[in-house]
């Protein structure tokens, strides 16, 4: 079969990664039919594997991005104990689909690869019979959508922080984004009527970033085990019923507080033109909304306290103007964090 992908064309355009070889630490070499790349993520490189004795299986080939991860090996970690956590609740269910993302380990039994340059590579099971939506369908995957957070919330709710490293951090911690925008803003010299639009934005609201980590310092809010990035394509659906049956892209799981993941769900979801759509065609879908809501709470009521739910309407838009400030400065720093296609 013809091998599709040899080298991975890094962002600094070098031609360095064999990819085959990477492959090789995992699979046998005869085995490996095809490898190509695959999805939309903005951070990791990913790949899809086809490889097997008789029967070919898809695998999911990963690089994380040393950029962004610094320590990849606590992330890796981290998966391994988010994993087998969840597994062991799950047991032997039979009267529900769950998918949980699954390891597939190296040759010589190591969760993950490093390669000479220091970059680490992975790679997980491909769920077959699920796929993903970049734009929400209705309100009955929006319901689903909203089951889906909750109940992986509800899996991972008592497993304790402590047993997680935090692998990013100041990750979704607002005021920290603000900072650094400040410092990266007085140093720019790109102008623009658009950028002076967007410093304007960021000035009018800049008072409103402290609501959830304040609620933190107070006690009203607990650091608790979070996704970390639960948009819409994150969030699996099985490919015949439409109900949603798992949450993939583990690398953000770590301490937090859920607000934000319930902020970024509704983010994502409710704006029903999709995450890369232009700006005129952004909306907030009430409806959307309502359905997301009632499928997290159903799995909520178990795990969430009064006080969760009050800050559940600041999250999504502190979320919302924390991505945007996050984008809005790598764009001032050359697109150093993110990988985009357009200013
Ligand atoms: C990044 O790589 P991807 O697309 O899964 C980012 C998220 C953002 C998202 C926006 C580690 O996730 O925080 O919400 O882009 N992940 C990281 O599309 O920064
Ligand atoms: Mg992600």
């Amino acid at each position: 079969m013809k091998k599709e992908y040899h080298y991975l064309k890094t962002e600094q355009g070098e031609m360095v990664k064999d990819l085959l070889s990477v492959a090789g630490q995992f699979f046998l070499s005869g085995e490996i039919a095809s490898i190509k790349e695959f999805g939309s993520g903005k951070v990791n490189d990913t790949f899809l594997v086809q490889a097997g004795k008789k029967h070919l299986r898809r695998f999911i080939l990963q690089r994380l991005r040393p950029q962004v991860f610094k320590q990849p090996d606590q992330v890796m970690e981290n998966l391994r104990t988010v994993s087998d956590h969840v597994r062991s609740k799950l047991g032997d269910k039979k009267n529900m689909r769950w998918e949980m993302v699954e390891i597939f380990q190296t040759r010589s039994g190591l969760d993950f690869y490093q390669d000479p340059a220091g970059s680490v590579w992975r790679v997980l099971f491909f769920i077959d019979q699920a796929e993903t939506s970049d734009t929400i369908q209705n309100s009955f995957q929006a319901r689903e959508a909203g089951f889906a957070l909750g109940y992986f919330h509800r899996l991972i709710s008592d497993l304790h922080p402590s047993r997680l490293h935090d692998t990013l951090p100041g990750f979704h911690m607002t005021p920290l984004y603000l900072n650094h925008y400040d410092k990266v803003a007085a140093g720019s010299g790109k102008a623009s009527s658009d950028i002076r639009f967007c410093h304007d934005f960021i000035a009018r609201r800049r008072e409103s970033v402290h609501v959830l980590e304040e609620g933190r310092k107070t006690g009203q809010l607990a650091l608790r085990p979070i996704h970390g990035d639960p948009k819409l394509n994150n969030i699996l659906f099985d490919k015949r019923s439409g109900r949603a049956v798992g949450l993939i892209d583990l690398d953000t799981v770590k301490p937090g507080l859920i607000q934000y993941d319930v902020g970024d769900c509704l983010r994502s979801c409710c704006n029903s033109a999709g995450e890369e759509s232009p700006m005129e065609d952004v909306s907030f879908d009430t409806e959307l909304c309502r359905a997301i809501f009632q499928g997290y709470l159903e799995e909520g009521r178990g795990f969430l306290r009064k006080e969760d739910t009050r800050y559940f309407y600041d999250a999504v838009r502190l979320i919302s103007f924390e991505l945007g400030l996050r984008f809005f400065t790598d764009y001032l720093e050359w697109d150093i964090y993110f990988k985009t296609s357009e200013p």
